[in-house]
């Protein structure tokens, strides 16, 4: 009886809520980020009407609240190949592969989140998912004991999967159902204080990555962080040490612009916890780092030529300055990459016409008036107030600022980089599904809307000159 079964979204909101209680709970520095974030937000928008009205128009304004990103590290293929069906249930899809070998993190990514306008607006949630590449672990023995360490843990609920497979079988779930689903998922996310392995493992695992030990010493890839979204993320981070928290030295991605572009992120060191270690003659007790808080700021979605020329501005900066372990040359980088960026347009009018950018276009109430004597070119109608275009929001991540976000918690120095080529199909054939391509997403947006749009005003066929 399909009328019998929840939405997807509502599955993904239960989730979301639960997740965040029970890191709230774990890490108490989250909840206080949450409130610095909020107490931020509300500032913003009560000081610019004219964002407040854009996030309205755009369904915004009610997930502000609600939106988080986390991430998990997985360790093995058949985990991931899980892992999808257990987002599935709650709506959410792998977008974009990102490689993070290239800049020293012996995994490859994807994110899990929902794909429509509408589910984006009910609950964004995301999870940028990494699996381990254990091939890039260079001593042999080390490799396969990881490997055999990797194979005998089970990171689901037994229950988790009969309720993945019901929802397969059945093409929903029910109420109570999605409640013992979200709650027996929960338990793949939890933290554990006791390491499957020796202290001694432990050591030699981390002595050839601290990522590698991460993933292999515990029952199972504990959430590292959950990551709130800021409306002005240079005041989160300013205010950040009033409340005890120290941000990392900058704020990776994009400089400040009156255009918010992609994503800007920041985030806080990892915490040092407290890990009981097994052993032959019992346990031995020691310390393991691996949560940490993060924030994040998004702006529109880039088309593939704005997206070119922000990777080649950023590389440049990059290459110009670097950054030391304790935040030397901070401000130096700051002030380059804001001058940089300046070759970046900084008006939507702009952004769009030079087709750098996504927007999402709607009929306004004086074109619908006039329908009927209306010019078909959209820039005209754009020009006399007939159409109207919105930026949208970027849904994802970036690989460089995801391997400095990586970095800041696993210590920079430890900067090793791998001579591998990344491996897409090796991951899609791990995950047992294609990844989709964000630009496809977003374009299909792009022009889904511009067709309502001109519909509402009794116009058909037109295509935008600069629409990318
Ligand atoms: C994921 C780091 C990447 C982001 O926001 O770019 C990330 C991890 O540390 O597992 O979360
Ligand atoms: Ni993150």
């Amino acid at each position: 009886m399909p009328g019998a079964f929840v939405s997807t979204d509502r599955i993904r909101s239960l989730f979301t809520e639960a997740m965040s209680q029970m890191y709230r709970t774990e890490v108490p520095q989250y909840g206080t980020l949450i409130e610095l974030v909020g107490e931020v937000n509300a500032e913003v928008l009560a000081k610019d009407q004219e964002l407040s009205e854009r996030l309205r128009r755009a369904g915004e304004l009610e997930r502000i609240d609600v939106e988080r990103h986390g991430a998990i590290r997985l360790g093995t293929a058949a985990e991931l190949f899980t892992i999808r069906r257990l987002f599935a249930v709650m709506g959410m899809r792998p977008v974009g592969y990102y490689d993070l070998s290239v800049a020293g993190v012996p995994v490859h990514s994807t994110c899990f989140r929902p794909v429509e306008e509408a589910a984006l607006n009910v609950n964004p949630f995301r999870v940028f998912t990494s699996l381990l590449r254990l091939e890039l672990i260079e001593d042999q023995a080390l490799r396969a004991e990881a490997a055999a360490i990797l194979g005998k843990r089970q990171i689901y609920t037994p229950r988790a999967i009969a309720l993945i497979e019901q929802y397969e079988k059945a093409g929903g779930l029910t109420e109570a159902e999605a409640t013992e689903f979200v709650a027996e998922a929960l338990e793949t996310f939890r933290w554990h204080g006791a390491a499957t392995v020796s202290a001694e493992t432990y050591k030699r695992l981390h002595d050839a990555h601290r990522l590698i030990a991460d993933v292999v010493s515990f029952k199972g890839p504990h959430i590292n962080h959950l990551t709130p979204r800021t409306l002005d993320i240079d005041e989160v981070q300013r205010r950040m040490p009033e409340r005890g928290i120290t941000p990392k030295a900058v704020i990776e991605g994009p400089p400040r612009r009156n255009c918010d572009i992609l994503l800007r992120q920041t985030s806080f060191k990892a915490l040092e916890e407290p890990i009981a270690f097994s052993g032959a003659t019992g346990t031995t007790s020691g310390t393991h780092t691996a949560r940490f808080g993060e924030i994040e700021q998004r702006g529109v979605a880039l088309t593939a030529r704005g997206r070119a020329l922000y990777d080649q501005l950023l590389a440049s900066v990059r290459g110009e300055v670097q950054v030391g372990a304790s935040g030397a040359k901070a401000g130096d980088y700051d002030a380059e990459l804001a001058e940089r960026f300046k070759a970046l347009p900084d008006s939507w009018g702009d952004l769009r016409r030079e087709g750098l950018a996504f927007f999402r276009y709607s009929a306004t109430p004086q074109g619908i008036a006039a329908k009927g004597q209306l010019p078909s070119d959209p820039d005209v109608l754009i020009a006399r107030g007939y159409l109207r275009f919105d930026p949208i929001v970027y849904e994802d991540f970036l690989p460089v600022s995801a391997a400095g976000i990586f970095q800041s918690n696993l210590g920079t120095d430890q900067q090793q980089n791998y001579a591998t080529r990344s491996n897409r199909a090796a991951f899609e054939a791990a995950l047992g599904a294609d990844v989709q391509d964000e630009l496809a997403l977003y374009g299909a947006l792009q022009a889904a809307s511009l067709e309502t749009a001109m519909e509402e005003l009794g116009l058909s066929g037109p295509k935008l000159k600069t629409v990318a």
